[in-house]
């Protein structure tokens, strides 16, 4: 359970930082929620009720969905999505999921450092407990030209940054997943470059569209999604939403993602998805929607040019969609 200050909102304006003035209001309103449903659920639902006695944020979900982020298909079938994951953490396959489940997601922290106000360590669970959880139905397209159509929970990467009181100087947020090779089998594979690292211009992290999920399908992330907290951003292709993040550092020097590190002619910072720009080894024109044999149009920013395109432009000597 969340720990609830009794006496935040009662702090006069000029004591309050602003990160106690963010926090305590979304305290204030979660527990007031909480106290309204948590009573008729557990009674009627005793599974839920055992979940929420090992995972203190499954009360939280299902998070209402924002109907301003609709979809032209079909909700992928969790039981497809579910079991074909991208996670090399646990493998250079898709069967990860059952390898996955070693992932000790509690107690996890979540780092915030580099160019802020003040460096600081939160606990996802209290992270979680204290953000305003929505549901978003968005489209994710895997630079291997596979797509799904998948309900996420979580809350917009801005609210995050805003939390964190970057300094003006900082121009990128740096992303970082956990690094555990006692229990992520692929990180034994010492010719990797870990931890997993991506990032974004602040510019692309305040975007309306950035989100950080924490469920999916109306419940807590599952671990081969990438719990306790990940990245989606759902114009680009799927490698720059990075999974099981601990650390989220603000600097002014372009970071250099994993997969660029491996190879930086096939996949770069911008990644995001074009149909006329084919992958050197591929064509990006068509993507295969899980669970089903339709091949769909790729989309140009997977069909999200409305609320991202303004982002890139003037950006002339950038190769935006590799
Ligand atoms: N840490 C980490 N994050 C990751 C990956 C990974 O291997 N490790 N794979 C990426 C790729 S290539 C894709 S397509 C998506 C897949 O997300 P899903 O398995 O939840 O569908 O996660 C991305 N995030
Ligand atoms: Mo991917």
């Amino acid at each position: 359970m969340h720990v609830i200050h009794p006496k935040g909102w009662e702090l006069p304006e000029s004591a309050a930082t602003p990160e106690d003035v963010f926090f305590n209001r979304r305290k204030f309103l979660k527990s007031a929620l909480v106290v309204g449903a948590g009573a008729g659920l557990s009674s009627m639902v005793p599974l839920s009720a055992a979940r929420a006695a090992t995972d203190p944020t499954a009360q939280f979900y299902p998070a209402e969905r924002n109907s301003a982020f609709t979809l032209d298909r079909a909700i992928t079938d969790e039981a497809v999505s579910s079991q074909y994951n991208n996670f090399y953490e646990f493998g250079s396959h898709k069967r990860i999921a059952a390898a996955a489940q070693a992932l000790k997601i509690r107690p996890w922290t979540l780092t915030i450092d580099g160019l802020v106000e003040k460096e600081t360590t939160i606990d996802a669970d209290s992270l979680i407990g204290k953000m305003d959880l929505e549901e978003r139905l968005y489209r994710h397209r895997c630079v291997e030209a596979w797509a799904m159509a998948v309900p996420w929970t979580g809350f917009p990467l801005a609210d995050l940054i805003k939390l964190a009181a970057p300094l003006s100087s900082a121009k990128f947020v740096r992303f970082e997943t956990f690094e555990d090779a006692t229990v992520a089998s692929g990180q034994r594979q010492f010719w990797y470059p870990w931890p997993y690292v991506e990032g974004v211009t602040m510019a692309e992290g305040m975007n309306e569209l950035a989100f950080v999920a924490t469920g999916i399908y109306g419940k807590p992330l599952p671990k081969q999604f990438g719990a306790p907290i990940r990245l989606v951003l759902p114009w680009k292709y799927g490698f720059k939403s990075i999974k099981s993040i601990v650390r989220m550092t603000f600097t002014d020097e372009r970071p250099v993602s994993f997969w660029e590190q491996i190879a930086a002619t096939e996949y770069g910072f911008w990644a995001n998805v074009n149909p006329d720009v084919p992958h050197p080894r591929w064509s990006q024109a068509k993507e295969r929607m899980l669970g089903t044999d339709e091949e769909l149009p790729t989309q140009l920013y997977n069909g999200y040019a409305e609320q991202v395109a303004g982002l890139y432009s003037g950006m002339k000597g950038e190769e935006l969609y590799r």
